[in-house]
């Protein structure tokens, strides 16, 4: 898939999940790098180019500019294009291993918080809570899944579904049945498309919603994450751009007269306040250390050469 192709597979989520778009846009980086035959500054101008459309695809997760940025580390530095190739194809292996070792570490330290008979509620599909709940599920804890619908792309179709093929017991509810169900809730497990150095989790519609209501009920928050989802640029005072789609994604083909405004906001913000804990692939932290992840994990270096 090229560049073109990436970028609108993940504007129309074909390719969607913070971590699934980062590594997508990093492969179609590499692959910029790996069929280039033009000399240094035409690979240079190509590969900016590239990496300026695949952030335009969509805003919010910040999983795809640490991936580009990682991708594209150092580069400027290099003084042959074959250097410049060898950098970037180095530097995006690395970072799609480094992307799929951290899913697995997550879903190892995450299961210790997971006991025998406990009844976990997820939100819309995301694939480091599920590797959580698939690690507790092979080393035998008994548990189920309450998963959300996730309006309006209905992601907890596909969570749902994949808990299912691994013999997980999961219900499905409409999003506003989660007051509801609370009380049955041990843990609540969420993804994250970004998390500032505030510690404020950006995270699918309804999340914020879901950490009052566990809140309420005294039911642990949990949100699992990669530590590329932390956002340096938050460290300089940039806020997180909240994505809106359209509305036709909200109405369907519902008869709905255009003088009625719809909003269509893709994720929204959860206060540290609300998140007991977040599950890296560091260890469980929490996130009052957002700041720390972001300047000693992602690195002085990283931040101050790549913030604008
Ligand atoms: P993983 C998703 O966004 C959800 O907000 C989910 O919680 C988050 O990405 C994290 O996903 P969307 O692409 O990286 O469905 O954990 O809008 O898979």
């Amino acid at each position: 898939m090229g560049v073109q192709e990436t970028a609108e597979a993940i504007r129309s989520m074909e390719i969607r999940g913070a971590g699934r778009i980062a590594r997508a846009g990093v492969r179609a980086l590499c692959e910029v790098a790996e069929g280039h035959q033009g000399g240094r500054d035409e690979l240079l101008r190509d590969l900016e180019e590239a990496k300026e459309h695949i952030l335009s695809s969509r805003p919010t997760a910040i999983s795809l500019w640490n991936g580009v940025q990682a991708a594209m580390h150092g580069v400027d530095r290099l003084e042959d294009a074959e250097a410049v190739r060898a950098r970037v194809v180095d530097n995006s292996r690395a970072f799609i291993e480094r992307s799929e070792r951290a899913l697995e570490s997550i879903g190892r330290i995450g299961a210790k918080r997971i006991s025998d008979g406990d009844v976990v509620l997820t939100h819309c599909n995301s694939h480091a809570a599920l590797s959580v709940i698939k690690e507790a599920h092979r080393q035998g804890k008994r548990l189920e899944v309450i998963a959300t619908e996730s309006r309006p792309w209905r992601q907890g179709i596909i969570t749902v579904n994949e808990l299912a093929a691994e013999g997980i017991p999961v219900t499905m509810i409409v999003d506003n049945a989660v007051r509801s169900m609370m009380r049955s809730v041990d843990l609540v497990l969420v993804g994250a498309d970004t998390i500032t150095s505030s510690g404020v989790l950006i995270n699918k519609i309804g999340t914020s919603q879901i950490a009052l209501i566990a809140n309420e009920a005294r039911v642990p928050f949990l949100v699992c994450s990669e530590t590329y989802k932390f956002s340096p640029i938050t460290l300089f005072g940039e806020l997180v751009e909240i994505e809106e789609r359209g509305r036709a994604e909200i109405i369907g083909d519902a008869d709905v007269p255009d003088s009625v405004t719809v909003r269509n906001p893709v994720f929204d913000a959860t206060p540290p306040e609300y998140i007991d804990s977040i599950v890296t692939e560091i260890g469980m932290i929490p996130p009052f250390a957002a700041y720390e992840v972001i300047v000693k994990i992602l690195g002085h270096d990283y931040i101050f050469e790549n913030k604008e």
